[in-house]
């Protein structure tokens, strides 16, 4: 078991476009376990790759209570939307910010295992969200860049804010 660390907001790394697998070898099966140690260790339901500052196309969820339900996703591409929704989304590379997005209600999409093998699926609700969430995270793109640019900047403040405490209390304790 090997827990990587999440890059956070406003990482530069996080804007980085993931390139597809090409090789579904050991290392891919290592990077797929990594990443869900990673995720279910900071209670997560879904990782993509950008977030450990692996630049592939590789996204990880489960939206269960007792890890039962992982999914893989390698070179993902969505086939179809249909309807809308929002919802409040938050992100493990954006901490403590939580803030409504709308996307669509259904997707269809085609997807390779860990092993390479190619299927498609249907997802619909929080499935459905987080999928379109992790992609954007493969396109360098985060939730709080739906928000508008006053919020965004409050956010980037609130943030800058606590990272300050955060220093504070680490020299605090030295
Ligand atoms: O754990 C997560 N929860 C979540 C809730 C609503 C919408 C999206 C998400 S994804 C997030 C984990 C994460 O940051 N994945 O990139
Ligand atoms: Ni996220």
């Amino acid at each position: 078991m090997a827990l990587r660390t999440i890059l956070e907001f406003p990482d530069p790394r996080l804007r980085i476009r993931a390139q597809p697998v090409e090789r579904f070898d050991r290392e891919l099966g290592e990077l797929v376990e990594d990443m869900f140690d990673t995720m279910y260790a900071a209670r997560g339901i879904g990782l993509a790759a950008t977030q450990i500052d692996v630049h592939r196309r590789v996204i990880v969820a489960d939206l269960s209570e007792d890890g039962s339900g992982r999914l893989v996703l390698v070179n993902p591409v969505i086939l179809a939307r249909e309807g809308r929704q929002r919802c409040e989304e938050g992100c493990l590379s954006v901490p403590e910010i939580r803030a409504e997005v709308e996307r669509a209600e259904r997707i269809r999409l085609r997807a390779q295992d860990a092993e390479g093998e190619t299927f498609e699926m249907e997802a619909e609700g929080l499935l459905a969200v987080c999928i379109q969430h992790e992609m954007d995270h493969l396109e360098g793109r985060l939730f709080v860049d739906y928000l508008s640019p006053l919020k965004r900047e409050m956010l980037r403040k609130r943030l800058a804010k606590q990272r300050r405490l955060e220093e504070r209390d680490a020299a605090q304790t030295r």
